[in-house]
């Protein structure tokens, strides 16, 4: 399995932006999981190796706080794991049969990395997130988009304080991989949390535009075809630079809906199969760039087809409105 040959910098940072009050050392503030407490499992996924869990955090002596916590086992590599075969490790035989044999290896911490991520203070919407769903086909057409979502998202006011935080390099400043400063036409690429940066094979990266109130998708135009243009070309020069992988080794789109209101684009390797590229969801940039060069409104004016949770408000929305 190729490699990241970056070092990578360690994040010292405490972006603890919340109740850090001294309450003295009678409960270690300091860890993000201090008192973890299990409320529930959201959902889990033996083929993903993922758990998904909700579960309550003591993080100061009065209060416990809401956490979703995200554990995943992360990817081989290869040079790694060849080093281990070759130091002959303990063995434990399960079953031998002919040629065939299965046994349990118990690795060395280093190689027992368990991806955590952590979202604390979690919203009632963060939990729900990760719970299992059925879901439900839209298809937006403009009028509805004007008349139904537009006004669900404003009046939602969804914070993407994190993202302003990368672009005014508040955090993360030292992940960045590629900048164009441009107000207008500029983006910096990042790579995305799902991505532990360790090997190129599940590669994930986000260019997040410097222009701020573009939305989504729906909202781009012909206007927005020299930004659009730049995320493309620079970002895949940049990732061969940095990572060896070339622009048709790259599944390079947009979501819609997306998870946050702010622009950006997904750059994920072609051989991984990245969460959120279903056909209901991915809009590649290279088509995006071509409908609206031939169309300069298409996004405001054609129809969308995406997927809803049920128990998602928009879905009521549009449901209330007689929309499907
Ligand atoms: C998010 C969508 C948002 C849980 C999780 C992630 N990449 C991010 C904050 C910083 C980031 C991202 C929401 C939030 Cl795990 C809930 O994503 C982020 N920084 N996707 C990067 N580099």
């Amino acid at each position: 399995m190729a490699q990241v040959g970056e070092k990578r910098k360690r994040e010292d940072k405490a972006e603890n932006g919340s109740g850090d009050t001294d309450t003295g050392p009678s409960v270690p503030s300091h860890h993000p999981l201090s008192g973890f407490q299990l409320q529930a499992v959201l959902r889990e996924s033996a083929r993903d190796k993922t758990i998904f869990l909700h579960g309550k955090v003591t993080r100061n002596a009065q209060d416990a706080e809401d956490a979703v916590v995200i554990l995943e086992r992360v990817p081989f590599q290869a040079d790694s794991v060849s080093r281990l075969l070759a130091e002959r490790p303990e063995l434990k035989l399960q079953l031998e049969n002919d040629i065939y044999s299965v046994y349990h290896l118990n690795p060395p911490p280093e190689l027992n990395e368990i991806k955590t991520t952590v979202i604390c203070p979690a919203t009632e919407k963060h939990i729900k997130k990760y719970q299992r769903q059925d879901v439900c086909l839209i298809h937006e057409t403009g009028d509805d988009y004007d008349s139904v979502t537009l006004p669900f998202i404003e009046a939602q006011s969804l914070s993407v304080q994190w993202v302003y935080n990368i672009l005014e390099k508040k955090a993360e400043a030292d992940r960045i991989v590629h900048e164009n400063p441009d107000p207008e036409n500029g983006f910096i690429l990042i790579p995305d949390f799902k991505w532990n940066q360790k090997q190129v094979d599940d590669l994930y990266l986000i260019a997040i535009s410097h222009p701020r109130g573009i939305k989504s998708l729906r909202d781009l135009t012909a206007d927005h075809l020299p930004l659009l243009k730049n995320i493309l070309h620079e970002g895949q020069e940049a990732i061969l630079k940095r990572y060896g992988l070339r622009g048709n080794q790259l599944r390079i789109y947009l979501h819609y809906q997306p998870s946050y209101y702010h622009l950006h684009v997904h750059f994920t390797a072609l051989g991984h199969d990245a969460p959120g590229t279903s056909v209901e969801r991915a809009h590649l940039l290279c088509d995006v760039i071509q409908n609206l060069e031939r169309e300069p409104r298409y996004y405001r004016t054609r129809t969308l087809t995406y997927a809803l949770r049920a128990d998602e408000p928009l879905l009521k929305k549009l449901k209330d409105a007689g929309k499907c």
